[in-house]
């Protein structure tokens, strides 16, 4: 069986996946993840004439915003999962339409056939998803942007699920999202009305950001800088990652004196930066790096592990048994933690019942690292910035948020990291900071080289603090400031963070450690002459081309 699917960065020759996914996905669920997705166009057909109409749009809402969050890259390979979604999509779809008719409004015009499809078995699911794949569009250049949207519209639908699950949410977002998967059903609309679409998804993303921000520092405070503890106790321990904080704080709840200590891993490290888990004894710090090494340190982590989002590596035989997964994450033969009910939390026992009969974490590393450095903080600390440059002890920032992964050439990152001249900074957020953010990069005058502002998602906080330093400064252009990008993707979110970046204004990113397989020559050309957008090359000639 076949498939196509090259919406991360390590997808095969950088062209796309076709038997398998490098991330493991099999070829059945990638095609499953295509239905999926197209039947939600049909409902978004549905709902956003429901929404006009003043029917209550809440239920699909939330289904294909959950939807879209489950297709992202490592978050879900459990086959049976989108067989259920993609059962439930269509009672979704068919229960809007309903509620259209009885309304009274005219459903005739939707005629497209992700509204109309309809089958029932997994044998039809399956003849049905080889028929609406990707490259069922033609045209490589408008299958480029469509995709870009619709990969742009991922990552919006991971943050607006983080923040709804705060209990934050915006119509506006919801709208948008749907209105963007209409759009790919269109074939009347003109490379420049995509174009515009991807603009207005940039748009959106930073709105997206904003609200999680809010979200997040309205529950848990503003992150402040931390040292966070990067060895081990000697008591059983849970370790979990990805980037649901409701989770973590449900967990250091559920933990309290029952002798299991709690750590973090990959994009979970932030939660250390935050006060309200700061009171939780048993919350240590954080175990390891980034989400492409779970393989080697969930082995000798020892203890249950807990992910709550992407990104799951395909688990090894020899500590499957310890992985939990909970949210929209799936892999076939790990405990799935079901979801909140109405003013319930979530039920660890089960997780912290399993620690109890591990073995206390094996210590791979020891000592501390920094972070904390979001908005709120860095501008607390504003003065001694602005002086910093003034001065000229900072001559340059170096935003270098995104994303880590496996490929070789990521090693560019810490190599790139390490010759930077000793008057620069680094600002990161996501897992790209693994690659430098244990490097002994020293500070300037007090600051240290790497401020990290948190997840992905915090890349907001990076916008924050460019665009006050561009008003501190009076500059009208937020290119005029001594920031450059030099930034790492890996999946979905990455790519609203970028389309975020771009509706900002800023221009000259560099983009690695390849560029998009999904751009076709003629969309990346686009990006490169309007934006500056610019792949990387050697460490040497790319700190020429940035300090130049
Ligand atoms: Fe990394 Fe994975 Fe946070 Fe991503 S853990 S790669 S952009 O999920 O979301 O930074
Ligand atoms: Fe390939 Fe990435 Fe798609 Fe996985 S998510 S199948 S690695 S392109």
């Amino acid at each position: 069986m076949g498939m196509f699917c090259y919406q991360c960065q390590e997808t095969a020759r950088g062209t796309g996946c076709t038997m398998r996914g490098v991330c493991g996905k099999t070829a059945d669920v990638a095609n499953l993840q295509d239905l999926l997705i197209y039947t939600l166009k049909g409902i978004a057909l549905y709902n956003l004439e429901a929404r006009k109409a003043g029917l209550p749009t809440a239920a699909a809402d939330k289904f294909v915003m959950e939807s879209l969050f489950a297709t992202i890259t490592n978050a879900n390979f459990d086959r049976n999962d989108f067989v259920s979604h993609i059962k439930k999509a269509l009672a979704i779809r068919e229960n809007v339409k309903q509620a259209l008719i009885k309304a009274g409004a005219a459903v005739d015009g939707i005629k497209h056939d992700s509204a109309t499809w309809t089958g029932e078995s997994e044998t039809d699911f399956e003849g049905k998803a080889a028929l609406i794949g990707i490259l069922s569009t033609e045209n490589e250049d408008v299958r480029s942007l469509r995709e870009l949207l619709t990969y742009g519209v991922k990552g919006i639908a991971a943050y607006a699920e983080h923040a709804y699950t705060l209990g934050y949410q915006q119509d506006e977002i919801f709208a948008f999202m749907q209105r963007a998967l209409v759009a790919t059903t269109n074939n009347d609309l003109s490379i420049d009305e995509l174009v515009a679409l991807v603009m207005e998804c940039g748009k959106f993303g930073v709105d997206v950001m904003a609200l999680l921000d809010k979200a997040n520092t309205s529950t848990y405070g503003n992150p402040e800088i931390s040292k966070v503890n990067i060895g081990v106790r000697k008591n059983p321990a849970i370790l979990i990652s990805g980037h649901d904080l409701k989770d973590m704080e449900e967990l250091l709840e559920q933990t309290q004196g029952t002798g299991v200590d709690v750590y973090t891993h990959g994009e979970m490290l932030p939660a250390n930066y935050y006060p309200a888990f700061k009171k939780y004894g048993n919350f240590v710090g954080n175990y390891g790096n980034a989400w492409w090494l779970q393989d080697k340190e969930f082995e000798t982590f020892n203890g249950p592990i807990l992910m709550t989002t992407n990104c799951l590596v395909p688990p090894r035989e020899s500590y499957k048994d310890r992985v939990y997964v909970t949210g929209v994450v799936g892999f076939d033969g790990l405990k799935h933690i079901p979801e909140r009910t109405a003013g319930q939390k979530k039920d660890f026992s089960a997780i912290i019942e399993h620690a109890k009969r591990c073995a206390p974490p094996t210590e791979i590393e020891r000592g501390e690292i920094i972070g904390g450095f979001a908005h709120n903080q860095v501008l607390a600390l504003a003065d001694k910035v602005v002086e910093a440059v003034k001065s000229g002890a900072v001559k340059r920032f170096f935003v270098m948020a995104g994303c880590d992964g496996r490929m070789k050439g990521r090693d560019y990152y810490t190599e790139f990291a390490k010759a930077l001249p000793d008057d620069t900074i680094i600002l990161t957020a996501g897992c790209a900071k693994y690659r430098y953010n244990k490097l002994p990069l020293g500070d300037i005058g007090g600051i240290p080289r790497v401020l990290d502002a948190g997840q992905c998602n915090d890349s907001y906080s990076l916008a924050v603090i460019a665009l006050k330093l561009k008003e501190v400064f009076g500059l009208d252009d937020v290119n005029k400031l001594p920031i450059s990008y030099n930034i790492a993707w890996y999946e979905q979110k990455a790519v609203t963070v970028l389309l975020a970046l771009l509706y900002l204004g800023v221009k000259n990113i560099h983009l690695g450690p390849t560029l998009p397989g999904f751009l076709s020559p003629n969309v990346a050309k686009v990006l490169m002459e309007n934006f500056g957008i610019a792949g990387i090359g050697s460490v040497e000639d790319d700190l020429k081309t940035f300090l130049g």
